[in-house]
């Protein structure tokens, strides 16, 4: 549906009057003009995003109403230090992208128990240069199995074992006032099955029976269901779960007590809008948008991805503009390369995780090639205008070789042997392998299979230190310090799952725990491991290599402009195992080139100069002065950052 310039003023004329009515003492604040330009500005887009899903709806301005109250509900509650720093990031809205964001990732409970002690650990983190931390799901979930906290019961109570929703509040403003932005999830797909509206919807009250999407026969959740994927497969085939009280399949995309949202209905967007405001007011930076491919559902489609799922983020985005315009969101689409970057834009998501370079990074350590890494970043590393990739090499999640498949073809390689390869080889059921990781979800039907396990145990580290093999361990550290450098190096925002910087491995205990037993992910939910973290200190460990190494490259990007905030671009230093690209800003250019194979390379010298460089550089990395007559020298898995004489 699209509406006229007119109709909108109309409408936003009217939308000011009933607030002005409703909220007379908030008109002669001196910041709501602030809100009412915020307002005016973006409201144009809101509408058209609500009209496009809603607009059908009889009771449309009913519920615009309603959302608009809920706005300045919000913005009323925000506290004056946020809505300065809202003012501050109006000036500079591209902040993340300042080249300043160092990220961190971790489970409040395994890194430091609460959030009370969370802020203990302060000074380890400002060492270790994070100035964003995301704290996994801190939110009330069903006692026992609740997929890592990604299972909520309540968006404004914190889990009593971490501490209370003042407790976050007080962390998240230390934390600020440290110069470290939080990061939270937004789980707004699905809630747990002991929500407050699934309670409700459980006892037969219809309201909220239409705040899920159930179904009354087997048949027409199937009508659906014959598009689906499976996403645990392993835990049940399918997408619904049978209630049997109530006598109706419940949509479940994920775990059966994980009860998919239905944002058709405009109460649903409302109360989730109303919760994503709350969580902003909690002082949240970086809103981590969690499982967005799946919010839209259409009959006869895959339900993923679907045009519907953009517009609603937009929406949210659009409210989050005029509410709290300090904080941006961040997709989590682990989806097609095609999909990712669909959700990317200032209106959508601003900053993405980057899963095709994690999965190619994995890809190229298996191989010793950067075949495949070089051509597909070539083609899809470019971002949209205002917005930044999240690079990463492990999450809390399993890996999918998420590679697209004509790529692949490109470059000679058959996407689906490929594919079984690589869970082969990170399984440890290779014999070129150096990994020992496990199988997550393996799909009988589809032969599909992710993987598991910490870095360092991906990396080599786990085997070369049970076999006492000091080669390679050696190798083992150079791979982890290799692809964080390029997480570092190549554009976008770093993001380290803590306990990479000290090389945690692969922790086997969960499968003694009932609760957890089922999902390999928690082989790499490790507690961590501060005893280990102390050797960082002392001389010839393998924790302080690590750490140093990590050091380094916090310290290279910030001293270097191009490598914080250059454009990058992908070129090829003419040998398969090399991936090289350059960072440059007006002032200065810098060329990287990670050699992923276990031997030593070279670069040759003519491709050098082609690419414009002179014979003698510079490598910041290894504080080395280099000359390149005729070819330039690698050592395995070495990792270099290359600077000109003289600027
Ligand atoms: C996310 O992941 C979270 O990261 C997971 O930890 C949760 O279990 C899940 O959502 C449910 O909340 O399928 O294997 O494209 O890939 O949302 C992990 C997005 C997942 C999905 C992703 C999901």
């Amino acid at each position: 549906m699209v509406i006229s310039n007119k109709q909108c003023d109309v409408t936003l004329r009217r939308m000011q009057a009933h607030l002005e009515k409703r909220y007379p003492q908030a008109i002669d604040l001196p910041e709501w003009e602030g809100f009412a330009i915020r307002l005016k500005e973006t409201f144009p887009t809101l509408l058209n995003e609500l009209l496009t899903i809603y607009g059908h709806h009889f009771d449309f301005y009913y519920h615009l109403e309603r959302l608009l109250e809920t706005m300045a509900d919000a913005w009323l509650e925000r506290t004056p230090e946020w809505k300065s720093i809202d003012v501050m990031r109006e000036a500079d809205p591209s902040w993340y992208q300042s080249g300043h964001l160092i990220g961190a990732m971790a489970y409040v409970d395994l890194f430091a128990d609460d959030l009370l002690n969370l802020q203990a650990k302060i000074p380890y983190l400002k060492e270790l240069g994070v100035t964003y931390l995301h704290l996994m799901p801190i939110y009330k979930s069903p006692e026992g199995d609740d997929d890592g906290g990604y299972a909520v019961s309540s968006y404004r109570e914190v889990d009593p074992k971490l501490g209370t929703i003042e407790d976050l509040r007080n962390t998240a403003a230390e934390f600020r006032s440290q110069g470290i932005s939080i990061v939270l999830d937004f789980v707004f797909n699905h809630t747990s099955d002991e929500h407050e509206w699934a309670k409700k919807a459980r006892e037969g009250d219809e309201t909220y029976q239409g705040y899920y999407l159930m179904f009354d026969s087997r048949d027409e959740a199937l009508e659906y269901e014959v598009n689906l994927r499976s996403i645990f497969p392993d835990e049940r085939p399918g997408s619904f779960t049978y209630m049997n009280r109530l006598k109706k399949w419940v949509w479940t995309t994920f775990h059966t007590y994980q009860w998919d949202l239905n944002y058709r209905n405009p109460e649903v967007f409302n109360a989730m809008a109303e919760e994503m405001l709350f969580l902003a007011n909690v002082g949240v930076e970086v809103l981590r948008m969690d499982a967005v491919p799946f919010v839209w559902k259409q009959k006869g489609t895959n339900c993923e991805n679907l045009p519907e799922a953009h517009t609603l983020i937009r929406a949210f985005n659009a409210i989050a503009r005029i509410v709290a315009p300090s904080m941006v969101f961040k997709s989590e689409a682990i989806v097609a390369p095609d999909e990712i970057q669909k959700y990317m834009g200032t209106d959508e998501c601003q900053i993405s995780y980057n899963p095709l370079m994690m999965a190619l990074l994995w890809e190229s350590l298996a191989t010793r090639s950067a075949k495949l890494l070089r051509h597909s970043l070539a083609k899809r590393f470019a971002v949209p205008e205002g917005c930044a990739w999240v690079n990463y090499v492990r999450s809390h999640d399993d890996i999918g070789w998420g590679f697209d498949n004509h790529d692949a073809l490109d470059v000679g390689i058959d996407p689906h042997g490929h594919r079984k390869f690589l869970t082969d080889f990170y399984v440890g059921r290779h014999e070129s392998s150096f990994a020992r990781g496990e199988l997550f979800q393996e799909d009988p039907t589809t032969g599909d299979a992710r993987v598991c396990g910490t870095t360092a145990s991906l990396c080599g580290l786990e085997k070369a230190l049970a076999e006492n093999d000091p080669e390679e361990i050696e190798l083992a550290v150079r791979r982890i310090l290799l692809i964080h450098g390029v997480t570092f190096t190549i554009g976008g925002i770093p993001l380290i799952y803590l306990g990479e910087e000290i090389g945690m491995l692969n922790d086997h205990s969960y499968r003694e725990d009932l609760d957890k037993e089922g999902d390999a992910r928690w082989l790499h939910r490790t507690p961590f491991d501060w005893k280990k973290a102390e050797e960082r200190t002392e001389d010839d460990t393998l924790e302080k290599t690590l750490h140093t190494g990590f050091l380094k490259l916090v310290q290279m990007r910030l001293n270097n402009a191009a490598l914080a905030r250059g454009e990058t671009e992908i070129v090829d230093p003419g040998n398969e195992h090399v991936l090289g690209y350059f960072r440059t800003t007006s002032e200065q250019s810098i060329l990287c080139l990670a050699n992923f194979s276990d031997q030593p390379q070279v670069v040759p010298a003519p491709r050098l100069r082609q690419l414009g460089l002179k014979k003698v550089l510079v490598d910041i990395i290894a504080g080395q002065t280099i000359v390149a007559a005729k070819q330039l020298e690698m050592e395995p898995l070495q990792f270099m950052v290359l600077l000109r004489q003289g600027g």
